[in-house]
């Protein structure tokens, strides 16, 4: 057993503790925080470093590798493309039963989100299809460029008892395709008038905290707008195999101690080391924008942990 494996099995095995202490929970109360805060808001409690921690557990994991995982099945209704145009991407997911699934628990707002990305990493779209009375899924992508693409729809089927989960696919746009160059690890990412800076560390199988900050036009960003429930939605991507990992933000609009913005918190836990290309979408002035970032994931408990700058700040790697 090698120390993925033995990772993944041991985040397995925590996931089904918390599913147990949640279910536990909500019938005798609040399990392992000795402070008697409540369980129910997972991931948003940061007084209960355990259920915090296990809320980490959900995502820690690499998924989206798979077309089919635990009975379920990304099924495209095509997966060829004509270049030069916007397409009408349609799936179904098929059940244990064979049948498309067709009652979903929604997470974060959707009862399903579908990342693509070509397979060099560009051309990021995060995109919530439509669902008709058969199951079969149905959304617009932009798959003018030529090349190949992975598709990647993430979900919670009512019936299953897995937390969530997320099949791929790769959809191909034949022509003559060109690969775009991965940007190196930089801390600040542009869009629009927009400034992004990005704090915290990777570091492969731990849990840690990454701070990202909006700036537009050099002034920090305290309006920030709830987008599916959040004031950001961060995907992070494994180059080399676009492994998935779907990280949130501690804290939520509304809960009375998240603010918005100009910082947005998250806690993420890559599963190795490598190189990972982090996608954060935030809402600002009625408009989704997406940042990007190429960031490594250094050994747990390695001394090549990127922590040595001399500015003093823990920040990513600039690679410098
Ligand atoms: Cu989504």
């Amino acid at each position: 057993m090698n120390v993925a494996t033995k990772l993944g099995a041991y985040s397995a095995s925590l996931v089904l503790v918390f599913a147990g202490a949640l279910a536990l929970g909500s019938a005798v109360g609040p399990i392992g925080g000795s402070n008697g805060a409540s369980h129910g808001a997972i991931g948003q409690d940061e007084a209960t470093r355990g259920g915090h921690d296990m809320a980490a557990k959900e995502v820690d994991q690499a998924a989206g590798l798979q077309i089919s995982s635990d009975g379920y099945t990304l099924v495209p209704t095509a997966t060829v493309f004509e270049p030069g145009r916007a397409v009408g991407f349609s799936f179904r997911i098929d059940g244990p039963d064979g049948k498309p699934v067709d009652d979903y628990k929604k997470l974060h707002d959707k009862e399903l989100h579908l990342i693509v990305v070509r397979r060099d990493l560009s051309g990021y779209q995060h995109v919530h299809p439509v669902r008709d009375t058969n199951g079969t899924w149905t959304v617009p992508l932009d798959l003018a460029t030529p090349g190949t693409y992975r598709v990647m729809a993430d979900f919670k089927p009512a019936s299953s008892e897995t937390m969530s989960l997320t099949l791929g696919a790769d959809v191909t746009v034949p022509g003559n395709q060109r690969t775009t160059p991965l940007p190196g690890p930089a801390s600040t990412a542009t869009v629009d008038d927009y400034d992004v800076t990005l704090a915290g560390d990777l570091v492969a199988g731990e849990e840690s905290t990454l701070t990202l900050s909006v700036s537009k036009d050099g002034e920090p960003v305290e309006d920030l707008q709830p987008y599916l429930a959040a004031y950001g939605h961060l995907v992070a991507l494994r180059g080399g195999d676009l492994a998935y990992l779907h990280v949130h933000p501690d804290g939520a609009p509304g809960d009375g101690r998240t603010k918005a913005g100009p910082e947005i918190t998250f806690h993420a836990q890559v599963p190795s080391v490598g190189t990972y290309r982090l996608y954060l979408d935030f809402r600002h002035e009625g408009q989704v924008r997406t940042a990007e970032f190429t960031a490594e994931a250094a050994r747990r408990g390695s001394d090549t942990t990127p922590d040595t700058h001399s500015d003093g700040h823990d920040q990513m790697d600039m690679g410098s």
